[in-house]
């Protein structure tokens, strides 16, 4: 089991080569939870229920603020939810990963000047903060939303926007609901400090999303799995424990960071807590998606056993 290490140990992040180092150019896991859409699940976002999952192992908390929905574009004061959620995870001495979390509107160039103000004004109030990491759009999808014609002149916009406040490290979505990492990769952003998301779902996909980011890597390109889940790609059915085993292993082999989806109490199986927890949540609210996530933490201070009527569960215990 590897030692808890956070923002006060690991410092501002670099990405070198296709991995994430600490600022004494140690290599750097982040692993942790998603927050469900915060205009929904905001309880989540509060500092007790972050501070649990620190409890439970995790470094990295990601805000997951929709930009539809009901999120920023309808209600722009969420910013200041976000805002919160941040200060509260790095006064835990956790990575916070701000997600402008593009669904519905497909395309990130459709609101990309939205996204520049909002992100102008995110890092200038971090700009000095080692502790956190902008990810610039969830998952663009939708027919013709490409790499060459939408994604990457977005991120083009967007990434001199934050560099004008700070280095850290920016995570870019990849067209295809980030699956398409090695299309990125044979037309890499021209950028340092950058990664690309790799989105996955253990009921839906497997080996041969396994091999786009096997593609990716080869040629160089640096991964962060900040969204996946023991469901299906729909957010319900399972839980695939025995299928989530094989992507952390494989996330294990290139040392990739990742963010578990989600931490919620909505009734679907990716949700990790059950029904009506509170925001101050704990072991026995944990449900079984909750229970193999929290399980499989890379550095877990302690273990979350099945309980005997667990029968499907299928951990790594
Ligand atoms: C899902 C939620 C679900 C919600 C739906 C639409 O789990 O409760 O009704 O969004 O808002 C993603 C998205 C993420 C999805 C998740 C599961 O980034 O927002 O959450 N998913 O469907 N990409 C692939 C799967």
């Amino acid at each position: 089991m590897k030692t808890w290490k956070g923002v006060r140990e690991y410092g501002a992040l670099k990405v070198s080569g296709t991995t994430l180092i600490g600022s004494s150019g140690e290599a750097v896991m982040l692993d942790g939870m998603s927050s469900h859409g915060i205009q929904w699940y905001s309880k989540f976002a509060r500092k007790k229920s972050i501070e649990m999952t620190k409890k439970a192992g995790a470094n990295v908390f990601r805000v997951a603020m929709y930009t539809g929905e009901g999120g920023y574009l309808t209600n722009p004061k969420i910013a200041e939810d976000v805002i919160r959620a941040v200060d509260d995870a790095l006064s835990l001495d956790m990575y916070a990963i701000i997600d402008w979390h593009i669904l519905t509107d497909n395309d990130p160039l459709s609101n990309a000047g939205k996204a520049e103000a909002f992100f102008a004004g995110m890092s200038r109030r971090y700009g000095n903060e080692p502790g956190v990491l902008y990810e610039i759009c969830n998952e663009p999808n939708g027919p013709g939303v490409t790499w060459t014609s939408c994604v990457k002149p977005y991120a083009e916009r967007l990434i001199p926007v934050i560099r004008a406040n700070t280095d850290a490290v920016i995570l870019v979505g990849c067209p295809n609901w980030s699956q398409d990492v090695d299309i990125a990769a044979a037309d890499p952003l021209d950028f340092d400090n950058i990664m690309y998301t790799l989105h996955f779902y253990a009921g839906t996909h497997g080996e041969k999303l396994r091999d786009k980011c096997r593609r990716a890597i080869s040629s160089g390109a640096p991964v962060f799995a900040s969204e996946w889940g023991v469901s299906r790609a729909n957010g319900t059915g399972g839980v695939f424990t025995k299928e989530s085993d094989a992507w952390l292993d494989f996330l294990d082999r290139y040392n990739i960071s990742r963010c578990n989806w989600n931490l919620s109490d909505k009734d679907e199986t990716s949700a990790a807590l059950l029904p009506g927890s509170p925001e101050g949540w704990g072991e026995k609210h944990l449900s079984l998606s909750g229970r193999y996530v929290f399980a499989r933490m890379s550095c877990r201070p302690f273990e979350i056993v099945p309980k005997n009527n667990d029968s499907h569960f299928q951990g790594p215990m």
